[in-house]
């Protein structure tokens, strides 16, 4: 692959190291992700004693207000602060430096999201929100909880805008140039999220009237529909995110290469094309449309599983060939090879590792006779413990550890290497109990979102108790695993001896073929989404309105 020639800035930021102004801005996105993942997890950790039978939730603060917070706090806001600062930081790193105009748009995008999760939260723990993360309707929650999502999400447009600006503003400086791997990534991610979040904001804003009661009534089916639009896009932002770090990042720190340049754009432009048409397969057992509809989302989340398998044979391809030409012999000897001491590697291997059973379990769930049988099951939270709970969370906590050092000027000292493995282990551990232990009493049909309760000292019911003690268990862990990580980030951000750190980018093999142009086509990527989005979903939408069903009025269930 032709390497991208240097341009000026590049190299003064190559001389100077890393922009400050930029550094801060990702440091401030990420100062305030892990106080959300402290409060986010101490709810957890009650959650998780309650329903062992072990603690009992205030009046004031119930399990279900704590619930919605937990559900909202970790899966929408910590994973969007993280991914923001850290693709703004790879942008910054990759470009050359982020342009005025865009880093006064990240900090614009940052205020947004802390207003709009203030708004969310305040209603939330004044008890008028618990409408649980999803809020489906007919519960309503406060006009003001649905105003905060759309400041959440204009925040996240502004960041996403940025990115675009950044990236086209490089293209036209580097004209024929592939954008950089890692700034390609971030498009991706960004493209998704943006047309990821389009429906479920038509659905906020017709639930914003009907919260007021300028309007009586709202249409259930349009509004879960339009919810998991955006609901499973957004686990593939996740993804897409944590994999940039696995294909660009963790070969430089194994000290291997890329394992394709252009395989990786691919599997990017594949993930972007594919992904937003998946939404049924988490409703499933919704009433209101057809089997033909439903098997045609699930055909296309089987589709997203094609790039998924592309992206363990690449990663586990870099391991071996890197174990080989470190002199590794035999099948597996390269295993010895790799730095399992290495947190930044350790941290997101397990993150892969936990990513084989995590999938496969998604792919069960997909199919209709084994979905009825885990539906609104603890099994489903125990899915996706594995999925974001592990593999997303533990590589963000790997990037962490140097990313954070390179920002700040410090490094990682073999104390706070041996630290995140501890901490990696407690996570990897404490998830294995509770996540281990949700799917295994989901499959004897314990609820999901239920405080705890023996349904009349049901014996169904109390079968499944020695099972919620491995929450409790699990739980106990993790929230030693969260304190342990916000330590670990404060002493890398203030404590830490200053340094410089690298931001691990590995460079492609000498002989690779070079990149083809077209993959730069973005033009084209996002005409093909659209095209398979219409496909999936105009037929469905239009029917849900056209006939829509007789609305429904608000419920108050709490
Ligand atoms: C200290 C670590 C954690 C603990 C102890 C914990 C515990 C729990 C428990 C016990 C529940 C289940 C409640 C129920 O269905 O009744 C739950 C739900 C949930 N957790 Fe966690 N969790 C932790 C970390 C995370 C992380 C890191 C994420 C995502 C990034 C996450 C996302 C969620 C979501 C989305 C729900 C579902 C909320 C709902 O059903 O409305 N959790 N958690
Ligand atoms: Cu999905």
């Amino acid at each position: 692959m032709e390497l991208p020639k240097k341009t000026f800035i590049e190299k003064t930021n190559k001389a100077l190291g890393v922009n400050t102004e930029d550094a801060k801005l990702t440091l401030t996105y990420f100062s305030l992700a892990f106080i959300v993942l402290f409060i986010g997890g101490f709810l957890g950790f009650f959650q998780g004693l309650n329903r062992a039978g072990l603690m009992e939730l205030p009046a004031w603060f119930n399990y279900y207000e704590v619930l919605t917070a937990h559900g909202f706090l970790l899966v929408v806001v910590f994973t969007a602060l993280f991914l923001v600062g850290y693709l703004y930081s790879a942008l910054s790193h990759t470009l050359g430096g982020l342009l005025p105009k865009v880093r006064r748009m990240g900090w614009i995008a940052f205020g947004l999201m802390v207003i709009g999760t203030v708004f969310v939260v305040t209603t939330v723990v004044l008890g008028d929100s618990t409408v649980l993360y999803t809020f489906y309707p007919p519960m309503q929650a406060s006009p003001w909880f649905y105003i905060g999502l759309v400041i959440l999400v204009l925040g996240i447009w502004t960041a996403a805008f940025g990115s675009f600006i950044n990236v086209a503003h490089w293209r036209r400086k580097n004209p024929g140039k592939h954008i950089p791997l890692l700034a390609f990534f971030a498009l991706g991610i960004f493209v998704l999220l943006f047309f990821g979040t389009i429906g479920v904001t038509a659905e906020v804003l017709m639930l914003i009237p009907w919260a007021f009661g300028w309007t009586e009534t709202i249409n259930v089916m349009l509004s879960r529909t339009l919810f998991w639009s955006f609901g499973h896009t957004l686990v593939n932002v996740w993804y897409l995110t944590a994999i940039s770090a696995w294909y660009v990042s963790v070969p430089r720190i194994i000290g291997g290469r890329l394992f394709s340049d252009t395989l990786t754009r691919v599997v990017i432009i594949l993930l972007v094309i594919l992904n937003i048409p998946g939404g049924f397969h988490h409703q499933i057992v919704d009433p209101g449309m057809t089997e033909g509809l439903k098997l045609a989302h699930v055909f296309m989340s089987m589709t997203i599983a094609f790039p998924s398998f592309m992206t363990a044979f690449a990663m586990f391809a870099v391991f071996e060939q890197t174990g080989r030409k470190k002199g590794s012999k035999g099948l597996l000897g390269w295993v010895t090879k790799l730095p399992w001491k290495d947190v930044r590697f350790l941290a997101p291997m397990l993150a892969m590792i936990a990513f084989i059973p995590a999938g496969a379990g998604g792919i069960a769930q997909n199919a209709n006779q084994l979905n009825q049988v885990v539906h609104n099951t603890l099994w489903v939270t125990g899915h996706f413990h594995l999925t974001v709970g592990t593999s997303v969370v533990l590589t963000f906590f790997g990037i962490t550890y140097w990313l954070i050092p390179y920002l700040s000027k410090r490094v990682l000292t073999p104390f706070m290497n041996k630290l995140g493995i501890i901490q990696t282990i407690i996570w990897t551990v404490g998830m294995l109990f509770m996540a281990g232990g949700m799917h295994w009493v989901g499959l004897y049909g314990a609820p999901r979102r239920t405080s705890y309760t023996t349904y009349g000292d049901s014996t169904t019911a109390l079968s499944w108790e020695p099972y919620m003690m491995l929450l409790a268990i699990g739980g106990t862990l993790l929230i030693l695993g969260v304190v342990l990580m916000v330590y670990i980030i404060y002493h890398l951000m203030f404590l830490a001896p200053k340094g410089k750190t690298e931001f691990p980018i590995a460079e492609p093999e000498d002989n690779e073929a070079p990149t083809p142009k077209w993959t730069e086509r973005w033009g084209l990527w996002i005409v093909l989404m659209l095209i398979v989005i219409s496909i999936g979903y105009l037929i469905p939408l239009s029917d849900l309105i056209i006939n829509a069903p007789p609305g429904s009025p608000p419920f108050k269930t709490w």
